[in-house]
């Protein structure tokens, strides 16, 4: 396998993997799936991203991109051809992954609350919530979230109604980023046809990007993606904007951990732009690894 084909690290459930997976068959790519745990302990994830626990992460021989808003960037970069960027809808991510992310999470976590083992809501609850999250507070606050998501639902309908996809005649990045929380929603809610059927043209633009795929993934081990891992090097150079106003210099040692919480990633700055932060590892089991993250969202802590 050569060392720029695309790993993705994720399980078929995640919403977030499926904006992702969707992104891959609007590039038409090849592609190996690594399927790990939806629960933590993740022992043959953590020797790549050193930490990072969230869905998905995409690894290209030893560059381990963390972050769908990284993969997403990255896969426009190496794979331009077709060209996703002209319709980004980089605000429209604004607006799917903030509030009403959440607000789809609400609906979904109710939703899946008679089912889903208790273990699984100990750990969802607070990572979305909070430390104080409780599920009877979450279950009060299920008719108000539903009816944002309404609201939300209703202006893609409206603005569908004219064109195939949010940006016009093809597909992009931008309907990738909005239809993920669709198929989150249909796959959760017990209702979910109902629901659906009020919004027809959300419903023909679904079914038409459910047709486009999720390209070509063929399946790879964890381990024989560690071992990939171990036998690459990094292809990232070194190399910070020289007017970076945060004054990091390359070889710095830092920690990068989401702003809303989880563990910290530690290690040496290789690479910084505004946009993104990579930094040198040394891991145990797969050598030396360059770990990518989006900058919004993330704290960087000097050592
Ligand atoms: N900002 C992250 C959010 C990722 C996220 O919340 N993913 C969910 C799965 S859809 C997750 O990590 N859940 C916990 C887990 O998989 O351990 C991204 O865009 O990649």
């Amino acid at each position: 396998m050569s060392n720029t084909q695309v790993i993705l690290h994720h399980y078929p459930q995640s919403p977030v993997a499926e904006k992702v997976r969707m992104t891959l068959g609007l590039k038409g790519l090849d592609w190996h799936s690594v399927i790990i745990p939806r629960l933590p302990p993740k022992p043959n994830l953590m020797p790549l991203t050193g930490g990072y626990r969230l869905t998905p992460v995409m690894q290209i021989g030893a560059d381990v991109y963390c972050d769908s808003a990284c993969i997403l960037d990255e896969l426009e970069q190496r794979f331009p051809k077709p060209k996703l960027c002209a319709d980004t809808g980089e605000g429209l991510e604004n607006w799917t992954e903030g509030e009403l992310f959440l607000d789809v999470v609400t609906v979904a976590l109710v939703e899946m609350s008679a089912t889903i083992p208790a273990e699984f809501m100990a750990d969802r609850g607070p990572l979305y919530f909070g430390p104080d999250f409780s599920l009877s507070t979450l279950k009060s606050n299920y008719d108000g979230c539903l009816e944002k998501v309404r609201g939300q639902l209703s202006h893609l309908n409206d603005g569908l109604a004219a064109q195939a996809y949010l940006f016009g005649t093809t597909p992009g990045l931008a309907d990738a980023r909005a239809y993920y929380l669709v198929w989150f929603l249909r796959d959760r809610m017990a209702e979910a046809e109902a629901f659906f059927h009020q919004f027809e043209n959300l419903e023909r633009w679904e079914s038409n990007l459910k047709k486009i795929g999720h390209g070509n993934p063929q399946e790879l081990s964890d381990l024989e993606a560690l071992d990939i891992a171990k036998n690459a090097k990094h292809e990232t150079p070194e190399n910070i904007s020289a007017d970076d106003c945060e004054g990091l210099k390359v070889g710095d040692k830092i920690t990068i951990a989401p702003a809303n919480g989880g563990p910290k990633v530690a290690g040496t700055l290789h690479n910084l732009s505004p946009n993104r932060i990579a930094l040198l590892r040394q891991d145990e089991r797969v050598g030396q690894v360059c770990v990518h993250f989006p900058r919004a969202g993330y704290v960087i802590n000097t050592l």
